[in-house]
């Protein structure tokens, strides 16, 4: 088998979409609790104040909070052997400015972490993933100010002593080169420039977007350097969104369209995490698109000395980029492009593509030479559940076995894999839309678009299926 005994095959979700509680145990608002429900066509609204008539779903989203125990038996009994989560910032430091840690935030931490051991899961812990205090937000517009860095430091410091016994993976912020896109600005970096309501459609400072990635970039360092200061042990990954492209033709344009794609959407970060230092093409970048960053000898400094342990990655789909404007579009995951003629997308517009996965796995690998893991794949769906709860869902299946299998051939041709979590495990509010009905999990949550539902959980087919995946340690796909 290609798979390593110890492969961290699991599933992954985020406090934000998944948890609920937003008031519960002392919890601060976060960025995502602002966020109205949408849909495909009808774009989320940021909203500071509650506004009448709108659904916020990240504030009740799944109900992990009160639901922990039931759904960390679930993966467990999937045969789970790693969970990707993420701590909510605002469970530890509400507003982010707190001397002291919130007890009771990492008090339930604690029991999750301890409900994982039980069931022999590793837990893998995102940092950040698109939840900042909101108070961060309003004061300072997010990571558009340098003493962020300092606030998320407190943060980082905090859980990895408080944690260090109980967590070995780490990861710091998701999806960090979203920052590159200005869809990251509010969801990502927690800048809200004025205007903004618009989830998909944001006032943009290219600059100030820049610089906050910057600040982020340096705080994924320090806090890589803190955390190995505190356990030696810790693994510590990054995590960027890959969004490969290809050349629609090969036409030379085509071709230069795609090297400049892959350098500034899917290296741009993940060479300053791996090496330690911006890539030479950044200079030239910059320049183009006006952008004139405050780089200080010590942001070198700690770019250098905290490169990551491992290299982690989202995959959903794939696109084409082309000079012919006449050619239509589609959508995907952060970013859209030209639609690929050989791919079928799903009912979001996102091309399913397995061997662009394969073919993800060499790139990377080839650059970076440091293991990789795949913590983001999946298919989001509209299941309909039977009258007993049963979900029938063979796209799912499908879906995630052809990747698997494409995942398999990039493991025997000699690429270094750690682990596999796959998406939203356990059915949760999609970051896009806001929706609920775009469901990825294994387990079926009874919950609609505006949190209506018992909450009850159902095993949908594919959890029978994973469960088969991970006991023949990937053998068994059928
Ligand atoms: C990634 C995010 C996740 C997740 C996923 C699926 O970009 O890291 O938080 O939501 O995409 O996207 P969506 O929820 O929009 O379907």
């Amino acid at each position: 088998m290609p798979f390593s005994k110890d492969f961290l095959w699991g599933g992954a979700t985020a406090a934000n979409q998944v948890e609920g509680g937003y008031n519960e145990g002392g919890k601060g608002l976060s960025i995502a609790d602002m966020l109205t429900n949408g849909t495909h066509s009808s774009p989320r609204i940021i909203s500071r104040a509650d506004e009448e008539g709108c659904y916020y779903p990240n504030r009740t989203a799944s109900d992990f909070y009160h639901h922990y125990e039931e759904d960390i038996r679930l993966m467990g009994e999937m045969g789970f052997r790693s969970y990707r989560m993420s701590i909510a910032w605002t469970r530890i430091f509400p507003t982010g400015e707190e001397e002291e840690p919130n007890e009771e935030g990492l008090a339930f931490y604690k029991r999750v972490f301890a409900k994982l051991r039980e069931n022999h899961i590793e837990p893998v812990v995102t940092l950040s993933h698109y939840e900042m205090p909101l108070a961060l937000t309003e004061k300072y517009n997010g990571w558009a100010d340098r003493r962020v860095i300092g606030l998320f430091l407190r943060y980082a410091e905090a859980v990895f002593r408080y944690f260090k016994d109980d967590v070995r993976y780490w990861l710091t912020f998701n999806e960090i080169n979203c920052g590159c896109l200005p869809l990251g600005n509010y969801m990502s970096l927690g800048i809200r420039n004025e205007g903004t309501r618009n989830f998909l459609d944001q006032k943009d400072d290219v600059n100030l977007r820049y610089q906050g990635l910057h600040h982020q970039l340096v705080a994924s360092a320090l806090a890589v350097k803190a955390g190995h200061a505190v356990n030696p042990d810790f693994k510590i990954g990054n995590m960027i969104a890959m969004m490969p492209v290809y050349p629609l033709t090969c036409s030379p344009q085509d071709m230069l369209l795609y090297q400049k794609n892959w350098r500034e959407m899917q290296y741009y970060c993940g060479d300053v995490q791996v090496r330690g230092s911006y890539p030479y093409f950044a200079e030239k970048f910059w320049k183009d698109n006006n952008i004139c960053l405050n780089i200080t000898e010590e942001d070198r400094i700690a770019l250098k000395e905290g490169t990551v342990d491992f290299f982690s990655f989202s995959y959903y789909q794939t696109n084409c980029v082309t000079a012919d404007p006449s050619v239509g579009t589609v959508s995907g995951n952060l970013l859209g492009g030209a639609k690929n003629p050989y791919l079928q997308a799903n009912e979001w517009g996102w091309q399913i593509d397995p061997e662009g996965l394969r073919f993800t796995l060499n790139e990377l690998y080839s650059r970076y030479q440091i293991p990789l893991m795949i913590v983001e794949n999946g298919l989001g769906a509209k299941d309909v559940p039977e009258a007993d709860g049963t979900v029938h869902d063979p796209y799912r299946i499908e879906y995630l076995r052809q990747h698997i299998a494409a995942m398999k051939e990039a493991v025997e041709e000699g690429v270094d894999l750690m682990g596999y979590t796959m998406w939203g495990c356990i059915d949760l509010v999609s970051a896009s839309t806001g929706e609920m009905a775009k469901r990825y999990g294994f387990i079926y949550v009874d919950s609609d678009d505006f949190g209506n539902g018992t909450f009850a959980r159902y095993k949908k087919d594919s959890f029978y299926w994973y469960q088969k995946v991970i006991a023949s340690n990937g053998a068994d796909l059928d």
